[in-house]
């Protein structure tokens, strides 16, 4: 049976949008070389104008950054840097429904999702950093670790304030400084994050923000006095900025993409391994690193499963994502709408079964149905390739081995499931399974005391927990922090 809902759209009013954004550099918004406009990719309708970054906006933003740190963030003592990171938690929690709005507007992912998920976990990476700042001296990297200096970091659009979050928290507990340059289609809500910081009086230049595309990632990149660079985004981008950072000897980490494998074995709580693939694989249309894109299910269940995965996935809403009934929201770009449609088309060519769920789609914006492929092989781009939207490819497996050998198939290595009801087997698979990340029996759930980050071609470093902490750590070095 299928319920009508009433329209339960989220209020536009608690954002007021500003025509145009400047560059966020040294606690004031400046002016910079030119101008681009970023969009709702549910409506295709302009929301304002963001000022695009050239190299000299970059250089005085890490010169600003540099000023910040030699004279007030590195000799700040941790209890007071960690004052501003709980103020700034704070704010974050009580903006947080603008802030999802906000979100929700210029990334185009439903309401629900930007309002329970990313802002909330936004808030706790900061509250988590926060009760670090003055305790680094009793995280077990020695008895004075220092940081490293002025952070460059480059993050992508598919959870815009989270990663910010994820990437701006431990560098400020650590007492560095940064220049971040948000994704190009969603930069609004770094640009509200920097109003919180004025808000929260932090120190000018700790923070500053660098909106453009990857022409002003690159200058970031590259841009002799940034002492670590974190990046968060593509593999193939990943392996350029690695091959920047290579001779320069900057400090890097990557967190690149993923193909994970979610793995379903006979004895898994059927209805619940069901919510799993749909939460692994349609949160946020797939646009998730960690994406449960390849289903593995033992083949004596197969038949059983996928029919009622089908069921669920009728039942999915996709539509205006201000909507607080609304499953699947906008795809982020054209762009990305694009790569989307070229590989699905390619696992149609190469013999993959294509079902989408019967949904109509709207008529403006960058939208696609989530969808599922069966009769999958190993050697399909659908099955190797990161589609990075609501596209599943399903495989079968019939023992542990072979699952196993299947999951490991890839050159990625960031995060896989395992849904059964024998513990042991869980232990048996997480073991072996080459992924930063096995949930069991669960899928894409996030903490910010719990590492994540990748093997392969998914990237090195750790966020979050005290493996994230040594990534803005000169764990070698003397001196108090
Ligand atoms: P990318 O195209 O790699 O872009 C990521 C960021 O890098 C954007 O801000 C981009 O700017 C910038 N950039 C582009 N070219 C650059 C260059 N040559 N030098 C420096 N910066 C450059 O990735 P995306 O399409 O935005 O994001 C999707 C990818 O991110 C997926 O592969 C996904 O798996 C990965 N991801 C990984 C994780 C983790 S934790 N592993 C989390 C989220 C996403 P523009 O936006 O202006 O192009």
């Amino acid at each position: 049976m299928r319920f009508e809902y009433a329209p339960a759209p989220e209020s536009r009013s608690l954002v007021t949008l500003r025509d145009s954004y400047g560059l966020f550099i040294g606690g004031e918004f400046v002016a910079g070389s030119s101008v681009f406009k970023t969009i709702s990719p549910a409506t295709e309708e302009v929301l304002a104008e963001v000022t695009h970054a050239g190299p000299e906006d970059v250089d005085r933003a890490v010169a600003a950054a540099r000023q910040a740190y030699e004279r007030v963030w590195s000799a700040m003592p941790g209890r007071e840097r960690g004052k501003y990171l709980f103020r700034i938690a704070r704010v974050l929690q009580e903006r947080s429904r603008e802030l999802a709005v906000l979100e929700t507007m210029d990334n185009g992912k439903p309401i629900r999702e930007s309002r329970d998920v990313d802002v909330p976990l936004a808030a706790a990476h900061f509250f988590y950093h926060a009760g670090w700042a003055d305790k680094l001296s009793y995280a077990g990297f020695g008895p004075s670790p220092r940081p490293l200096g002025v952070v460059g970091q480059v993050i992508p659009w598919n959870f815009p304030l989270l990663m910010l979050a994820w990437k701006v928290a431990p560098a400020l507990a650590c007492g560095n400084t940064v220049v971040l340059k948000p994704a190009e289609t969603t930069p609004l809500t770094a640009l509200l994050f920097a109003e919180i910081c004025q808000q929260a009086d932090l120190p000018p230049g700790v923070v500053n923000i660098v909106t453009g595309d990857g022409a002003t990632g690159q200058a970031v990149v590259a841009h002799p006095g940034i002492d670590k660079v974190a990046f968060t985004g593509s593999t193939a981008v990943g392996k350029e900025i690695a091959r920047a950072c290579a001779v320069s000897g900057k400090r890097l980490t990557l967190e690149l993409g993923g193909k994970a494998a979610n793995v379903v074995f006979d004895d898994a709580p059927a209805d619940q391994a069901v919510e799993g693939i749909v939460n692994g694989i349609f949160f946020n249309q797939g646009h998730v690193c960690c994406a449960g894109s390849r289903l593995l299910v033992q083949e004596s269940i197969a038949d059983e499963l996928l029919d009622a995965l089908k069921r669920r996935m009728a039942s999915l809403r996709l539509g205006d994502p201000m909507d607080k009934n609304t499953d699947i929201g906008a795809i982020n770009s054209r762009a990305q709408l694009d790569k989307i449609q070229e590989l699905t088309s390619s696992g149609e060519t190469e013999g993959a079964d294509r079902w989408s769920a019967p949904c109509a789609l709207p008529d403006r914006g960058f939208w696609f149905p989530p969808t599922v492929f069966t009769g999958v092989s190993p050697t399909h781009r659908i099955a190797r390739e990161e589609i990075f939207g609501p596209v599943l490819s399903v495989l079968t497996f019939r023992t542990p081995a072979e699952a196993v050998e299947k999951a490991n198939n890839t050159p990625y290595g960031l995060s896989a499931g395992v849904w059964t009801e024998k513990g042991s087997l869980i232990l048996w698979m997480a073991s072996r399974l080459r992924a930063g990340v096995v949930w069991a029996n669960t899928f894409n759930r996030f903490d910010p005391s719990s590492p994540f980050g990748g093997y392969k071609e998914s990237g090195f470093g750790r966020e979050g927990g005290r493996h994230g902490l040594e990534a803005y750590l000169d764990v070698l070095g003397g001196g108090d922090v």
